[in-house]
């Protein structure tokens, strides 16, 4: 079979056209969730199997955050139940090593996380940096009602170069050990009180209950997810085993799911 040829003007102009489509749609949403790491991941396959518009903005050119580094570069991750609950329900492997207790491969980890979020609805936008909040203010109350977005290939550059703002009823803060939305929020709305403790040493099993505990809504419109939530609460960190970040991956979506449609 003879390949198609395709003209460079063709090619160009499917891109643009489609990659400016798909921008347009994501410029208006009901969830921005901000880094594709294990729980923004999950979140986003709940979020969408639940008919929410979501989208996932990413700053790497690539998903999976702390997944592919596996336990100090050895590829594997540790996963306990119930959350291999959920590695199922996407049809990645297991190896059970004792009762409740798998190590799974972070490769195939990382792509049926990402798989399963794309099949259910979420579009992941990668290359894009989050880098302030949109909010407005109502009465005392301050609502955070979405993200200020930038090319990380224009961070990168140190030239200045405005970025655009991007509407959703829900903006979840995934970004991991520096809960960077979080930390925007702390500086630039102070009328939010919020502190940022910093996670503590190495605590599994403790680290692994809180952190899932402690998900969920910051102020109105803002959500905390994975290992931000130890970052913002002060909870241990817990190394490279991954059920509590995707059960706060689940909860976090729970958590929107019951405050959007209580709304309607
Ligand atoms: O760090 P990350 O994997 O976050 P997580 O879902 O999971 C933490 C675990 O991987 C592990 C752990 C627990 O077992 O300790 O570290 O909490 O993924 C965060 C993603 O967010 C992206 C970043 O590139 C990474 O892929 N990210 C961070 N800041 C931004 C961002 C930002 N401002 N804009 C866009 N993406």
């Amino acid at each position: 079979m003879s390949i198609r040829e395709v003209s460079e003007l063709a090619v160009t102009r499917h891109i643009l056209k489609s990659a400016l489509e798909l921008l347009y749609e994501c410029s208006d949403v009901d969830v921005v969730i901000v880094g594709a790491g294990p729980s923004g991941l999950t979140a986003a396959r709940y979020l969408a199997k639940a008919g929410l518009k979501t989208v996932v903005f990413e700053r790497r050119l690539s998903f999976g955050g702390g997944i592919g580094g596996g336990g100090m570069l050895f590829p594997r991750i540790v996963v306990e139940s119930p959350a291999d609950s959920i590695l199922r329900e996407i049809g990645c492997r297991l190896s059970e090593v004792e009762d409740g207790v798998y190590v799974v491969d972070p490769a195939e980890m990382i792509a049926k996380l990402a798989a399963s979020a794309i099949d259910a609805g979420a579009r992941i936008i990668l290359g894009v940096s989050v880098e302030d909040l949109v909010y407005r203010e109502e009465g005392d109350e301050i609502k955070v009602c979405g993200v200020v977005a930038q090319w990380s290939a224009v961070q990168l550059s140190g030239l200045h170069v405005d970025p655009i703002g991007i509407v959703s009823s829900a903006v979840v803060d995934a970004t991991g050990h520096d809960a960077e939305v979080i930390a925007i929020a702390k500086k630039k709305l102070p009328k939010l009180r919020l502190e940022l403790k910093g996670f503590s040493s190495m605590n599994v099993p403790v680290a692994e209950k809180l952190v899932v505990e402690y998900t969920g809504r910051v102020c109105p419109g803002l959500y905390v997810t994975g290992m931000a939530v130890a970052t913002l609460y002060g909870l241990p960190r817990m190394g490279p085993i991954f059920g509590g970040m995707l059960l706060s991956g689940r909860k976090v979506a729970e958590v929107i799911i019951e405050d959007l449609q209580s709304r309607k």
